[in-house]
């Protein structure tokens, strides 16, 4: 790979976490192992039409049996932490009850493992795969399930907390909330405009409670959520258009850092909902629980949204949409939006490739929004790899990716902004949902037939700017 003497060497605090991050059911496989139950994402996935190619989790990367090795070319690419992700329905199958020991101790020997390397492990409690048992009681649009997720959070707490000090509660509300709930494109499929904004504030309820329950156990224990933040741009000045931005950045960003760190929905939004739902769900004392004190945020940034105003709904990632107009929007009481390109390189998934908006991004947060550490908890970029004659896997535009968003990253902490960490998405290509195994985000290059790793040059690149860039940048 380039690498330009005359580069001026980004600098970052010595303690800053190198890391790259996973989630079970992208990862594990070994769907019926030990004890596990079914989750939403194994229903939908085993449903026809809903992912590409038929794909599913049943095998993935077989991280679950792999975990060694795995962990032993996680050590050696010189990672300081892991970001992985528990399956709810390995530790409790129906999603109550007590914990099937199998499922936990999977998670025991990976830690151990981790922190044999000297790797930290920063473990999220939820990456989407909520037991179908809790769905075909109502899922997330029912308020029970929010106490669930606590519960469910005091197990795995009492299982690692010796050992596990980073704790994320949910991975992407918005993920689970409106495109499970309301576009139907993620588990659990479902269409229902109020739906998926019931389903976010419940979600947010059981992140305020598993905090607090996880606080109770440990009171060092760092606990966060990580959210999908997106930079923002309008495609002309015009009012419409300014004006259909404040909605999508009001219900994709907004919606989330309000009640979390500051304990009310943004006014806008709940005005632009009016026809949607007279926020009858929420509860008084709701917010305070949800707004309990974080010790870290996690930001996911892929992308910017170039947002227009439009006659009829088109889709964000080109796919999901619906041939019925405001049904496949993930965006409800605002389904009249589209999204356009400005021009710039896009990868594999078509989103644009703008390392100035993570930087906005992590600005924007820690302006307007009280004091909190921030990490990057995923940052990357899918591109149709394949291994060349000699076996390697030459993936330049990865690596010219991370390193503009590094570099956005380090510019950012000039600045004063509180980050402490990033987290490559994906150290592994993994299943990448309705997308299946059809789009590579991995560090490192997975054959599917044989499940043999191969790191990529980007890989190989992460290694090198660890050593050059990690010790403060000196
Ligand atoms: C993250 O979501 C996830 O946390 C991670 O698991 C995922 O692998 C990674 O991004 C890369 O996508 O095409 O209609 O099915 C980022 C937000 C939301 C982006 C879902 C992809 C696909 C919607 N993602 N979206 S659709």
């Amino acid at each position: 790979y380039p690498q330009s003497e005359t580069d001026i060497q980004p600098r970052f605090p010595a303690d800053f976490r190198w890391g790259a991050a996973t989630a079970a059911y992208q990862v594990e496989g070994a769907a019926r192992t030990d004890g596990r139950g079914p989750s939403i994402w194994d229903t939908f996935s085993h449903t026809p039409g809903r992912v590409l190619n038929g794909d599913t989790g049943d095998e993935a990367i077989d991280h679950y049996h792999r975990y060694r090795d795995d962990v032993a070319l996680m050590a050696s690419l010189g990672l300081t932490a892991y970001r992985f992700s528990v399956s709810w329905p390995r530790v409790q199958p129906t999603g109550r009850g007590p914990a099937n020991a199998a499922g936990l101790d999977f998670y025991r020997r990976l830690v151990d493992e981790l922190l044999a390397h000297d790797i930290e492990p920063w473990l999220t409690l939820y990456h989407w795969d909520l037991p179908q048992e809790l769905e075909d009681a109502g899922g997330w649009p029912a308020r029970d399930t929010a106490a669930r997720f606590a519960e469910y959070a005091s197990l795995v707490h009492d299982a690692l907390g010796d050992r596990v000090k980073r704790w994320t509660t949910l991975n992407e509300p918005w993920c689970s909330a409106f495109l499970g709930y309301t576009a139907g494109v993620h588990a659990p499929g479902r269409r229902e405009r109020a739906a998926g904004v019931v389903a976010a504030h419940h979600l947010l309820l059981g992140h305020g409670l598993a905090t607090q329950a996880i606080r109770s156990r440990d009171a060092d224990a760092q606990v966060g959520i990580t959210l999908n933040l997106y930079a923002m741009a309008t495609a002309t000045d015009s009012d419409a258009d300014r004006d259909a931005a404040r909605r999508i950045d009001g219900l994709q960003n907004r919606f989330f850092l309000d009640p979390v760190l500051c304990g009310r929905y943004p006014g806008d939004v709940v005005a632009d909902l009016a026809g949607v739902t007279d926020f009858g769900h929420v509860r008084d004392g709701d917010l305070s629980t949800i707004s309990t004190p974080l010790s870290m945020l996690g930001v996911n940034y892929y992308t910017r949204y170039v947002v227009t105003a439009a006659e009829s709904h088109a889709n964000v990632d080109g796919h999901g949409g619906g041939g019925d107009g405001s049904a496949g929007s993930p965006f409800p009481g605002s389904e009249h939006v589209a999204f356009t390109h400005r021009g710039l390189p896009v990868t594999h998934m078509d989103w644009e490739i703008d390392a100035a908006g993570l930087g906005e991004v992590l600005r924007r947060v820690a302006t307007d929004y009280p004091s909190v550490p921030l990490y990057v908890t995923e940052n990357g970029a899918a591109f149709p790899d394949e291994p060349g004659p000699d076996g390697a896997v030459d993936d330049p535009s990865r690596v010219e990716y991370l390193d503009g968003h590094l570099r956005a990253c380090a510019d950012a902490i000039a600045d004063g902004v509180p980050l402490g960490g990033y987290f490559a998405w994906s150290l592994f290509d993994n299943f990448e949902w309705s997308w299946g195994y059809d789009r590579r985000f991995g560090l490192v290059y997975v054959d599917y037939a044989t499940q043999r790793r191969t790191p990529k040059t980007s890989a190989n690149w992460y290694a090198d700017t660890i050593r050059r860039w990690g010790n403060g940048g000196r």
